[in-house]
């Protein structure tokens, strides 16, 4: 039986031209968005990055779009309060949004946040895949299942990326792959192939590139 949830294989030339290209036209702050009527109109191919807070969400987007400092990143959990857009050329949002799971922060004010990601979750029709942020230390973890099981009734595809590669021996890798497949085999939103990234080192960049540069 082959594996399931593979890493996705590097690209070919092809797709990987096209996610050079795709970033390559420039990404630009839109807006930062607190509440679903200030959404921007459904008009494109949209991909957000979720995942709890400090996985890296905001590093990603900065390392996919080439720019230090477009997304606002920091060490301080719960950084991104908003529902962050960045257009991508002519033909893409990116959406970068509030960490989840992060305790530190007033009762009322994560209740809002949280309440404003699952809408968002749910209810977007141009999302045509969520990333689902997972640190490659920790594997899935409960607070992240329940994103994933949204995902699933809202039937939103999404994919996992395994985050902070860098920060991982192989071995403690392997043991926290597993744990992530197995998870996942319960998920019948999963897209069947996991990426494994690091912002600070590059990896896996390209390959994201070439998978968001693909969706139609
Ligand atoms: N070593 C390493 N550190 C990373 C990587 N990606 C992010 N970090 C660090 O992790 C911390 C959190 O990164 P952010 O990108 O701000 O995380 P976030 O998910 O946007 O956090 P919130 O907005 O608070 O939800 C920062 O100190 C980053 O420098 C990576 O690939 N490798
Ligand atoms: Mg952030």
């Amino acid at each position: 039986m082959s594996l399931p949830f593979p890493l996705s294989p590097e690209p070919d030339a092809a797709p990987r031209e096209a996610g050079r290209m795709l970033f390559a036209a420039g990404a630009e702050f839109l807006k930062g968005v607190v509440a679903m009527d200030g959404l921007p109109p459904a008009d494109r191919i949209e991909v957000c990055f979720a995942g709890r807070s400090n996985v890296g969400k905001s590093s990603l987007i900065n390392a996919l779009t080439g720019r230090k400092a477009l997304a606002r990143a920091s060490n301080t959990p719960g950084r991104t309060q908003e529902i962050n857009f960045f257009t991508l050329g002519d033909t893409r949002y990116l959406v970068d949004l509030p960490g989840y799971g992060f305790a530190e922060a007033p009762l009322k004010v994560v209740e809002k946040w949280q309440q404003l990601l699952r809408a968002y979750l749910a209810g977007r029709p141009n999302l045509r895949r969520a990333f689902v942020l997972i640190d490659t230390r920790h594997g899935i973890k409960a607070v992240d299942e329940e994103i994933l099981t949204l995902l699933d009734r809202a039937a939103v595809t999404f994919q996992v990326v395994l985050t902070k590669a860098d920060k991982v021996k192989a071995a403690d890798r392997e043991r926290i792959l597993s744990q992530v497949r197995a998870t996942l085999g319960k998920h019948p939103a999963a897209f069947p192939e996991l990426i494994l990234t690091s912002s600070e080192k590059g990896d896996g960049i390209e390959t994201l590139r070439a998978v968001i540069a693909g969706l139609e």
